[in-house]
């Protein structure tokens, strides 16, 4: 496993690390505040991306924005924020509007979403049915010769599907430009990993397909960014795609419809916390000189104000109309 330690060199720029940073606070203030929003019966569902922003905000931010595309799992908020998504775009979506440029106001929020003009593909509340899709991008990006990379993410669940392994197999087999990334909680809903896998090590399966794989502590932001970018970089040259396995702990019930005391320790729980990579994070930087507990609070204040008023602009906003019930959804 890569660890901030072992790295003799840095990924990147005190820009890009500080980039990372403030996606992964606002992805945090988003989450938080749908946590407030379905408590108060405004919104009705959240699937908590918390100690999921890590590997999620390094994985598009070794992408370009203008060419690549990400193809994300419902989980994905702190991607989406990574590729551009703003607060007010993704409280649309929470308060099903109108204007929700990810659904049109047709699903639950984060649970099936896609936005062209963000370069994220369309989601599906199928697990590992996005796996496929991103590999069949990648092909078609491939045969008109553009040069773009696709990162798809999901969960370790996700790997028992069928799905997963003709995905993966493709991939391999025509050296799609891909980066296959799997943000391992460690839990599928209430079902631990050792029900899931006979191998833990999930980043081993690559080699059964002939691509790369690797496996980073993604609770570890610098050594998360440096194996995202390693594995873009890889993809861009030409030489086929990554597994990428980031290990992390999910910090809350798998949606709000769940209880995770049912079937997790209190040790479990708690030890999830210290695997949250945002104050590890911020204390990697402070190390450094880049972030003061100052600046830190003002950023957490600032997200914070910002994600309730784009959730108290987003309620007043007109919700659709009846008449358009079927658009989109079924053809003329
Ligand atoms: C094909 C399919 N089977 C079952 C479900 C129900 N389901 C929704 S999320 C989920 C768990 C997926 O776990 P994982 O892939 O590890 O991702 P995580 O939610 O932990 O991020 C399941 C079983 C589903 N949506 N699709």
């Amino acid at each position: 496993m890569s660890t901030t330690e072992q790295l003799t060199e840095l990924a990147g720029s005190q820009e890009e690390y500080l980039q990372i940073h403030r996606w992964m606070c606002l992805s945090k203030a988003l989450d938080d505040r749908m946590h407030s929003l379905v408590k108060q019966g405004r919104a009705p569902f959240v699937g908590s991306a918390r100690g999921h922003e890590g590997i999620q905000v390094c994985a598009v931010a070794a992408l370009d924005r203008a060419r690549d595309w990400l193809v994300p799992h419902y989980r994905g908020l702190g991607s989406a924020v990574g590729m551009g998504l703003t607060s007010r775009e993704w409280m649309l979506a929470v308060f099903a509007k109108a204007d929700d440029p990810l659904t049109a106001g047709r699903n639950i929020p984060g649970g099936c979403f896609g936005y062209r003009a963000r370069h994220i593909a369309s989601v599906s509340q199928v697990v590992a049915s996005w796996i496929p899709k991103a590999a069949g991008m990648a092909y078609a990006a491939k045969l008109r010769q553009e040069d773009a990379v696709f990162v798809c993410t999901f969960g370790d669940g996700a790997t028992s599907e069928g799905d997963f392994h003709e995905a993966l197999n493709f991939a391999a087999i025509h050296k799609l430009a891909c980066v296959f990334v799997i943000e391992n909680n460690g839990y599928a809903i209430s079902v631990p990993l050792r029900l899931q896998a006979g191998n833990p090590d999930l980043y081993r399966r690559a080699a059964g397909y002939g691509m790369a794989g690797a496996m980073v502590d993604g609770s570890d932001v610098p050594a998360a960014y440096a194996a995202c970018k390693q594995a873009v970089e890889r993809a861009r040259r030409g030489e086929g795609p990554t597994l990428l396995e980031a290990r992390i702990r999910r910090i809350n019930s798998h949606t709000s419809e769940d209880n995770q005391s049912r079937y997790r320790t209190p040790e479990d729980i708690q030890e999830a916390l210290a695997f949250d990579p945002i104050p590890k994070f911020e204390h990697w930087l402070q190390e450094r000189g880049w972030l003061t507990t100052e600046v830190a609070e003002r950023i957490r204040a600032e997200y914070e104000a910002e994600s309730a008023e784009a959730a108290d602009w987003a309620e007043q906003q007109p919700d659709p109309r009846a008449e358009d019930t079927e658009t989109n959804v079924y053809a003329g």
